[in-house]
């Protein structure tokens, strides 16, 4: 009889957690998954993915365990400041291990569910292309914020320290903006790292 209630709980645990990851880590499947605002995404080594028109660059270096945004908020390398209504194009790269840029729906984490993202396979430019319109009651101050988390389980070391804490932040701003955070955007010194030919 207790032989059986344990293995009843254990079939109950599995279930859950098999359900938690489906409803986690699915991207692209909730309601406020807005289809028309993705313009493009996938893989390209050394060739620029095809896009026309004006866009904005926002190089994303991934590893253990940290994003790094080129451009970055001044002495903030984790956060980066974008035009609404301007696509961006996200240049995506691992300089370790395969992580994953996914970005949140608006004021969101990923309880709600992913917006859009890619993997950061190392050895590989990964792509995505992405047009922000945030809704009026996004703007909380003069910005929006969208969360970035890491979707591919890339390890740990201790507590504060690995894949459960690797995120960063998406400031997007109205594409009239000239405010003194989007200016203040910064290199820090660095340029993008440049992996299987040049890139610009
Ligand atoms: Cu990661």
């Amino acid at each position: 009889m207790r032989k059986r209630s344990v293995l009843l709980i254990w079939t109950l645990v599995l279930l859950l957690t098999v359900l938690v990851l489906e409803v986690v880590y699915t991207p692209y499947d909730y309601a406020g998954y807005i289809k028309a605002n993705n313009i493009g995404e996938g893989v390209a080594q050394a060739t620029r993915p095809p896009i026309e028109g004006q866009y904005q660059v926002i190089y994303v270096t991934c590893e253990q365990w940290q994003f790094t945004f080129y451009p970055h908020a001044a002495g903030a390398p984790t956060v980066t400041y974008v035009l609404a209504n301007l696509p961006v194009l996200f240049e995506v790269r691992s300089s370790d291990v395969t992580h994953g840029f996914y970005v949140n729906t608006e004021g969101q984490f990923a309880s709600k569910g992913f917006q859009f993202g890619v993997m950061a396979v190392p050895g590989y430019i990964d792509y995505v292309v992405w047009n922000f319109q945030p809704t009026a009651a996004a703007y909380t101050g003069p910005e929006a914020i969208y969360n970035v988390q890491c979707s591919e389980y890339c390890g740990v070391t201790a507590h504060g320290l690995g894949h459960p804490w690797m995120d960063a932040i998406i400031f997007v701003v109205p594409n009239n903006s000239t405010g003194k955070a989007l200016m203040s955007q910064s290199m820090d010194g660095n340029t993008p790292p440049v992996l299987n030919g040049t890139l610009t």
